[in-house]
């Protein structure tokens, strides 16, 4: 028996890629209400209007938006997170589903804009306050223990714009408002909270695309990184003094990094990788100072970062009671020229000859959970928490309504047992929440077709569907996997 009686067995989502109602009760938006739908080989595009009313869209994320664009929603656009699979008004009937699976725990955000709608509000919206709370108290019916991310890629998109978002340090108080405002409203239904989705991104993905950001989109970077550290901290400590019992964690983007060759430099170079995308985050948040080789990073681009001794201060008291992570992928590196590239408007990089890739060029690779697993674990000895992990695969709905996904379930036994082993060597797993256990919006292409959910959701990429929920082949062997707690892995096929 690995896995403890204990063990948190669940799924995991994120409040602007199931919710929709954008811009219902008062929400304010986000940026990802601005952003359209992209594809396999096509990037997703923010759309603006300029001060002179002219219109425009730009690719990616946003971050090359013209002087004085704001996002604005566009005719002719459309824009996926707007209804996406309508947990707002679903929340019930999805929530009995992940009950009938067994769920013992359930991951989640706030949409910040629905707490503040642009964000620098003194009161908070009752509205939205009032709809979490319904959604935490249909969780607590059930016994499902809700973990609660505070911010998942969705600033609200006015404090990104009038106040130019997190290169700002106003941003810290105007989190630590909001963290505070959640924190007494749910201190009595929620315990486990995350302050960060993937926080290391910032940087991490700077490097994975080549070197070729230039010194000025580092500097922004780490600038960025170093004030979220410190609110970061800072809700760690509002929130030990809010509720004693509370659990709060970081959340990394977990990709375990490996050399393509035994040259030196390769080994080097991937050491490298590892510090600055995965234990430079990892190392503020659980040890609560920057780690030696931060210097290092810095110099590398000439980053000069505005630090206080408070800062140093909050960042020393306010470390995480966890350490939990995303894990999809793992991903090579080398120094050597290489042709091989994984494609996919996602790509992770040169292919590994000895793993298998997913339609979104994304690997399959098991034993790097582990890896990862007991590499974090040895750094820091702390909780760990596997809160996203999945397959994003085109599923076929059949004729009698039946979904048969054996592809999902082989990447999930898979990565189960490896966690099983991780914890026979001594590390502390407490949970394991697959990603997208429901149908939802991606959040790199925009796609509903890249599908995670034991439960599908009847909706298409054109927006198009019913939002029927079906349940996939998927929903009973997971359902089987939690009543065994992970001990009886092969499909019963129903
Ligand atoms: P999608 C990139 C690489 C690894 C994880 O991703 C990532 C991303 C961003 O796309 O994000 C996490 O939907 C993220 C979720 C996201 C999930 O991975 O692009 O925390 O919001 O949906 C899967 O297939």
């Amino acid at each position: 028996m690995s896995f403890s009686s204990n063990f948190y067995w669940g799924g995991a989502t994120a409040a602007n890629q199931c919710e929709g109602a954008y811009n219902t009760d008062g929400r304010g938006l986000a940026r990802t209400d601005v952003t359209t739908a992209g594809s396999y080989n096509k990037m997703r595009t923010v759309t603006y209007k300029m001060p002179d009313g002219t219109t425009g869209e730009v690719n990616g994320f946003g971050f090359d938006m013209p002087e004085g664009a704001k996002g604005a929603i566009l005719d002719g656009y459309y824009y996926p997170n707007h209804e996406s699979i309508d947990f707002y008004h679903h929340y019930k009937e999805d929530i009995a589903l992940f009950a009938e699976m067994g769920f013992k725990m359930f991951r989640m955000s706030i949409s910040w804009s629905r707490i503040f709608p642009n964000g620098d509000e003194e009161k908070p919206n009752q509205k939205g306050l009032d709809f979490y709370r319904s959604v935490f108290e249909e969780l607590r019916k059930y016994n499902i223990e809700p973990l609660v991310t505070i911010s998942h890629f969705d600033t609200p998109l006015y404090l990104e714009e009038n106040y130019n978002g997190w290169n700002n340090r106003k941003m810290i108080d105007f989190y630590v408002h909001y963290v505070e405002t959640i924190f007494n409203e749910y201190k009595d239904l929620v315990k486990y909270w995350l302050t960060f989705n993937e926080i290391n991104n910032t940087v991490m993905f700077l490097d994975m695309f080549g070197s070729k950001a230039s010194d000025k989109v580092y500097q922004e970077a780490y600038q960025q990184l170093h004030y979220q550290y410190v609110a970061s901290a800072k809700a760690v400590k509002i929130g030990h003094k809010i509720n004693s019992e509370f659990m709060i964690g970081c959340m990394i983007c977990g990709i375990t990094n490996y050399p393509m060759t035994c040259d030196p430099k390769d080994v080097m170079l991937t050491r490298y990788k590892w510090e600055q995308g995965i234990f430079y985050s990892g190392d503020v948040q659980c040890k609560g100072k920057y780690p030696t080789f931060a210097k290092r990073l810095w110099n590398e681009h000439n980053v000069k970062l505005d630090i206080t001794d408070e800062d140093l201060n909050d960042l020393k008291e306010g470390t995480v009671d966890m350490y939990t992570f995303s894990y999809y992928s793992s991903s090579i590196v080398t120094t050597h020229k290489v042709e091989n590239n994984a494609s996919g408007n996602f790509s992770m990089g040169t292919k590994n000859p000895y793993l298998k890739y997913s339609d979104w060029g994304w690997s399959t690779d098991a034993l790097g959970l582990r890896y990862y697993l007991e590499t974090i674990y040895d750094r820091y000895e702390l909780p760990l928490m596997v809160v996203e992990n999945g397959l994003g695969a085109v599923d076929k709905v059949e004729e009698d309504g039946s979904i048969h996904d054996p592809y999902r379930i082989e990447y999930m036994k898979e990565h189960i047992k490896e966690m099983s082993k991780a914890i026979d060597n001594g590390v502390d797993l407490i949970a394991y929440t697959t990603w997208g256990c429901i149908d939802l919006v991606s959040a790199g292409t925009g796609q509903m077709s890249k599908r995670y959910g034991f439960i599908y959701v009847d909706k298409d990429d054109e927006g198009k569907g019913s939002l029927k929920r079906l349940k996939k082949d998927s929903f009973y062997w997971y359902k089987q996997v939690i009543e065994s707690n992970g001990e009886n892995l092969e499909m019963e096929v129903k």
